[in-house]
């Protein structure tokens, strides 16, 4: 009981409509208690009872708790569905205040953390996705056919260059090899890096590169702003450029402005290059939420390629959950995995697949464990495997497509480097993680799972965030 109302149903079959969220919660009072206070405070109760609550409400809009695994006396798993008429339509804002917003300050709770949360068909009916995605940048480049995966770099420092000095760094790494060149997260309109001046000149760079290499070359320029205008603006302009392509600081802007300027951004006819940097604040912390909701959301909002992790590199996430974040990103229908908490998840048919984009600490020795996490279907980028080089920027390019173009024949990465003086510097320098050792890593937990699960369902959330991290 929480408020007077009970929530907890454990005979309740969550029906097809209905979202499905796994939690985690621990705190000071008794676990079902906690558990109906999250149930309660993210749909239609309150601390007490209250004369105007009638039958309706409490049938047909209220959170029922289908599921529970106590883990101690004051901590376990909880498995919550939402009812679709909860929700006002077209409206993420209004579901995140729900199921995301007043919960978090309730005091008694030591810990709160969203695992996972299952979005029914009808929901996602409202929402249009990508509109190029993995398959529509891919056509963009001309990658449709050869399925390579496509290479990037981020032009580092990652603030402080001029424009003529992004500019010809950028033209470097595009006449190199790589595909794409993109802006850092924190460089927008700096005044020694101003955002029209660094476009003019990078885009002059892109055009002449493409002319020199027969090839598509795509600028990820990051028109992020408070200002929603300098955002249309920028558009406009880019637009008009022969770019494909801006990138946005996803996290940081908010679902609203994301919907908005992706709408705008296809509209115009570019695609969206999404940075999450960010997300970790909640995703790491012991009250928070797991990437893999914002993940979806960012599908739904229709960003066309989204930074997902790599599992090989600098930033958090272990091989196995990456590549479940990467299916998350392009299948149409993701398998449940317990021991992680993932829901079985299915998307509609017009929801496209988002091109997973793999960056953090990546260099050409690396790209074979990328492939082992992500297929072939991965944006690689590496801003200091490609400018950290040991013969400079321009070796690093080098080294970087020598990779891809290795593993998109499936040749071991030593074996491309006898020809390949760049990568064969790289690995040296760099090192060289295997497709192997990976794969192997991921066969072991893979294997392991079921005994995993039972560990998680003894040990809670912190075992669970070890498995993943
Ligand atoms: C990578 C990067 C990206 C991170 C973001 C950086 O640089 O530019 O922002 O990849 O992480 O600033 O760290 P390096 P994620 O290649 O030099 O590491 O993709 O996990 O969101
Ligand atoms: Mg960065």
């Amino acid at each position: 009981m929480y408020g007077g109302y009970k929530y907890i149903e454990e005979s309740y079959e969550p029906k097809k409509d209905e979202f499905k969220l796994l939690v985690w919660v621990k705190g000071k009072k008794r676990f079902e208690e906690l558990a109906e206070g999250v149930a309660a405070e993210s749909s239609v109760g309150t601390w007490t009872k209250i004369s105007t609550m009638n039958k309706k409400v409490f049938k047909d809009y209220r959170a029922r708790i289908y599921r529970i695994k106590k883990v101690s006396e004051s901590s376990g798993f909880v498995w919550i569905s939402y009812p679709y008429e909860h929700f006002d339509e077209r409206n993420l804002l209004q579901f995140y205040a729900s199921v995301f917003g007043n919960v978090y300050g309730l005091k008694e709770l030591e810990e709160l953390y969203m695992i996972d949360l299952y979005i029914p068909l009808r929901y996602q009916r409202l929402y249009d996705g990508p509109k190029f995605g993995l398959e529509g940048i891919r056509r963009i480049v001309g990658t449709h056919k050869t399925r390579r995966p496509h290479v990037g770099t981020i032009v580092k420092p990652k603030v402080g260059l001029t424009p003529a000095e992004f500019a010809k760094v950028a033209y470097d790494a595009w006449v190199n090899g790589l595909d794409l060149v993109k802006d850092d997260e924190n460089l927008v309109n700096q005044k020694f890096c101003g955002w029209k001046e660094r476009f003019d000149k990078t885009n002059q760079a892109r055009d002449k590169a493409e002319t020199k290499t027969g090839e598509v070359k795509l600028y990820a320029t990051n028109i992020t702003d408070m200002d929603r205008h300098k955002m249309y603006e920028r558009i406009d302009y880019v637009a008009e450029s022969g770019n494909k392509l801006v990138m946005m600081d996803v996290f940081i802007m908010g679902f609203a402005l994301v919907k908005e300027m992706v709408e705008y951004a296809h509209k115009k006819g570019l695609a969206v290059h999404a940075h999450r940097a960010g997300y970790a604040a909640l995703h790491r912390s012991g009250f928070g939420y797991d990437f893999r909701i914002l993940s979806k959301f960012y599908r739904l909002l229709g960003v066309d390629q989204l930074h997902i992790g790599t599992g090989v590199g600098k930033m958090e996430g272990n091989p196995y959950y990456i590549k479940k974040l990467h299916d998350v990103m392009v299948k149409e229908e993701l398998e449940e995995e317990k021991f992680l908490g993932f829901f079985k998840q299915e998307w509609d048919e017009d929801i496209k697949a988002v091109f997973p984009v793999a960056s953090g600490g990546l260099d050409a020795g690396k790209v074979e464990g990328i492939v082992a996490v992500h297929g072939k279907d991965v944006v690689i980028q590496a801003g200091g495997g490609v400018h950290g080089h040991p013969k400079g920027s321009k070796a690093g390019a080098k080294s970087m497509r020598q990779a891809v173009e290795a593993v998109a024949r499936n040749i071991a990465l030593d074996v491309a480097a006898k020809q390949a003086k760049e990568l064969k510097q790289a690995l040296e320098y760099f090192g060289y993680i295997r497709k192997e050792e990976v794969e192997r890593k991921i066969k072991e937990i893979k294997e392991s799972s079921s005994l995993l699960e039972e560990m998680v369902y003894d040990k809670g959330l912190n075992f669970l965030v070890a498995l993943r991290d």
